[in-house]
């Protein structure tokens, strides 16, 4: 694969501040090594830099940073639309903040019409992000990147238009369990598939997966998977400012990254909420970076080896 790195060093859709510094640490955790000691070609095409500001108003005062992330949007859907291009394009996006989303989700939607494909999307979160700029009571713009992807109304004026959307159908959640009353709402008659935390215990991870990755291979679908450290439990991955109790653990987030790879129909990722001056000794940042590499091909066990 052609791995580009990509840093997206925006915190203003957060609560708090220290998401600028995840591309920084993911570069020092060794994910350029990590890629390249699998065998793929590497290049770091450095770090994004938002459009010039315009000022914007809005109704809701709650919102942060409104015109700060509307920047980031634009300049991130070119840059997702960009570093796509290509057959063995893999672009790999180091965050910043879920509000990244916004524009990879948007940009990359985009190539993928221009390819005659459909994007699909794994969502990898506690939370849902499917607050619209009206719902939002936090007015963490984190909290909307799904919305304005699948094109839900309220953005016009405010976030870019959207080069392409993204097509609920397509989109499957896993790791929820931390959703606001709207946005509950809002899911129920959406078309997006949820694998909340109950549904994993009940059932375990890899069926739910499995199903999924068999309507993207059969819809020959490009598949897009966004990784927000707060999936992972709080006891593996404190280096989040939105920690969530009961999250994936060790085993269930390496079973989906293997999973992935056997499939081969991984194109893009997200690396986002990693916050680097809440982290541990770097044990967050280095995490996932390992989940990286399992997702890109690194395997923990060699079968072939084993002589029991
Ligand atoms: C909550 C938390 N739903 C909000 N959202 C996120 O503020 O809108 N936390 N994305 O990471
Ligand atoms: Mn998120
Ligand atoms: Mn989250
Ligand atoms: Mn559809």
């Amino acid at each position: 694969k052609q791995c580009r790195l990509i840093g997206a060093p925006v915190q203003d859709g957060a609560g708090r501040l220290g998401c600028e510094m995840g591309p920084s640490a993911f570069r020092t955790a060794g994910i350029a090594r990590a890629l390249a000691d699998l065998g793929h070609s590497v290049t770091d095409l450095g770090n994004v830099s938002p459009v010039p500001l315009r000022p914007l108003s809005h109704g809701n005062a709650a919102l942060k940073c409104l015109p700060e992330v509307a920047g980031w949007t634009a300049a991130l859907a070119g840059a997702a639309y960009e570093a796509s291009a290509g057959p063995d394009a893999m672009p790999i996006f180091m965050g910043g903040d879920h509000s990244l989303a916004a524009g990879t989700l948007t940009g990359l939607a985009r190539r993928a019409s221009d390819m005659g494909r459909e994007l699909f999307v794994l969502w990898l979160d506690a939370h849902t992000d499917f607050h619209t700029l009206d719902s939002t009571e936090s007015g963490n713009l984190h909290g909307v990147p799904m919305a304005y992807a699948t094109g839900r109304p309220g953005f016009q004026g405010y976030f870019p238009p959207a080069p392409a959307h993204v097509d609920p159908h397509n989109v499957c959640m896993m790791g929820i369990r931390s959703v606001d009353p709207a946005e509950q709402r809002a899911l129920e008659n959406s078309g997006i598939t949820i694998h909340d935390m109950r549904k994993i215990d009940e059932f375990g991870i890899a069926p739910l997966l499995r199903a999924f990755l068999q309507r993207v291979a059969d819809a020959n679908g490009l598949l897009h998977v966004s990784l927000d450290v707060d999936f992972l439990d709080p006891g593996i991955a404190p280096g989040v400012g939105t920690t969530v109790p009961g999250g994936a653990t060790f085993r269930e987030a390496h079973l989906i990254m293997e999973m992935l790879h056997d499939t081969g129909l991984v194109s893009s990722v997200d690396l986002v909420e990693l916050n680097p001056f809440l982290d541990d000794r770097g044990r967050t940042a280095i995490l996932m970076v390992d989940l990286l590499a399992s997702l890109m091909g690194r395997r923990v066990l060699d079968y072939p080896t084993r002589s029991f």
